[in-house]
């Protein structure tokens, strides 16, 4: 553990006894060996200060109730529910789970959906025409196509046949080169997500790394960083030695994994949760953190496809 103590970690210290900080614990507990009380106290509020777990979960719930106002004003003004339409194709068990996900909320906030599937082996060819007919289909107003897609389609060809007013992915490439150039547009789903997850945890200095970035060149940048973004797909990726005091840790990646105790399939992100949670200053868990935003987020598009074909 590195024994020089920054002017951060110092002020740190006067106000949260994290269990990180040896030195300190060592010293207070030192000060106040003599009483169990105070002890006792020394030890509650080292886990008080602990991360705080932004719940994606909780901030899903806020968020629909907001949408499911923004809903039954429309539907109330007189026009046509909003209609998700999604196409999933195969059978891969992690999109059907995502897709029914959606679709469930969809429902609880009374926006009316349909999936239409396909299987992998479906030709890209049909699949575009399936696009096209939901693209000049008036009923639907949010129009998606779960990825990954098989090997033989082109992804970027798929995301560019729908509609750009339909993408409630904000994936056609006029829909990203707007969000590029700042311009309205409809904004992915997960980027939306964990930017209002930020917004909670307040403003900060951003360090952008690559997932191939060499892991000690990884540590230095994420050392120095406000705000850490894992979306890397690699369980156990951020630990707590590479997490500054105090952090904003944003969990992104979602990883099915064997626990080696029970033998049962678990999910996990790109962080060291229990490690992290220690260190950090916010955390957001997985499950139940960036997945119900990108959801909630998801929905909120579908409105706002649903309004702008009323300007249409
Ligand atoms: N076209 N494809 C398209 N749009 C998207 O926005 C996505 N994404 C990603 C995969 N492919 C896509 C999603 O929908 C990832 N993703 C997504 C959606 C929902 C959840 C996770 C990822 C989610 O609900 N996660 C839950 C747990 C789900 C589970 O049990 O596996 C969570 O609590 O994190």
């Amino acid at each position: 553990m590195a024994a020089s103590i920054s002017p951060l970690r110092s002020s740190v210290r006067i106000c949260l006894p994290l269990t990180a900080h040896y030195h300190c614990c060592l010293a207070k507990l030192r000060i106040h060996k003599k009483y169990d009380s105070q002890r006792r106290h020394l030890n509650q509020s080292a886990t008080r200060h602990a991360a705080v777990v932004i719940s994606g979960t909780e901030l899903a719930r806020q968020l629909h109730r907001e949408i499911q106002r923004d809903v039954e004003e429309l539907v109330a003004q007189g026009n046509m529910r909003p209609h998700l339409g999604v196409v999933l194709v195969g059978d891969d068990p992690a999109s059907r789970t995502y897709v029914r996900n959606k679709t469930r909320a969809a429902n609880i906030l009374g926006i009316s959906s349909d999936t239409v599937v396909r299987p992998s082996s479906v030709s890209q060819e049909e699949l575009l025409e399936l696009i096209d007919r939901m693209n000049r289909d008036w009923r639907v107003s949010g129009l998606l196509v779960q990825l990954p897609l098989p090997e033989h389609i082109n992804e970027r060809a798929v995301c560019n046949a729908i509609a750009p007013e339909k993408d409630v992915d904000g994936f056609h490439i006029v829909n990203i080169g707007k969000l590029c150039l700042d311009q309205r547009s409809m904004i992915p789903a997960t980027p939306a997500a964990v930017w209002e997850m930020i917004r909670r945890a307040g403003d900060a200095t951003v360090t952008i790394a690559h997932r191939c970035t060499p892991r000690e060149r990884l540590k230095e940048l994420t050392s120095l960083a406000d705000i850490i973004i894992a979306a890397a797909g690699v369980p156990g990726l951020i630990t707590a030695d590479m997490v500054k005091e105090g952090a904003a840790v944003i969990d992104v990646g979602i990883n099915r994994i064997q626990d080696p105790k029970t033998g049962k399939v678990r999910l996990v992100g790109d962080v060291d949760f229990e490690g992290v949670k220690e260190k950090a200053g916010f955390i957001t868990p997985v499950p139940g953190g960036v997945g119900p935003v990108t959801v909630a987020m998801l929905m909120k598009n579908t409105v706002t496809a649903a309004r702008n074909a009323l300007m249409h």
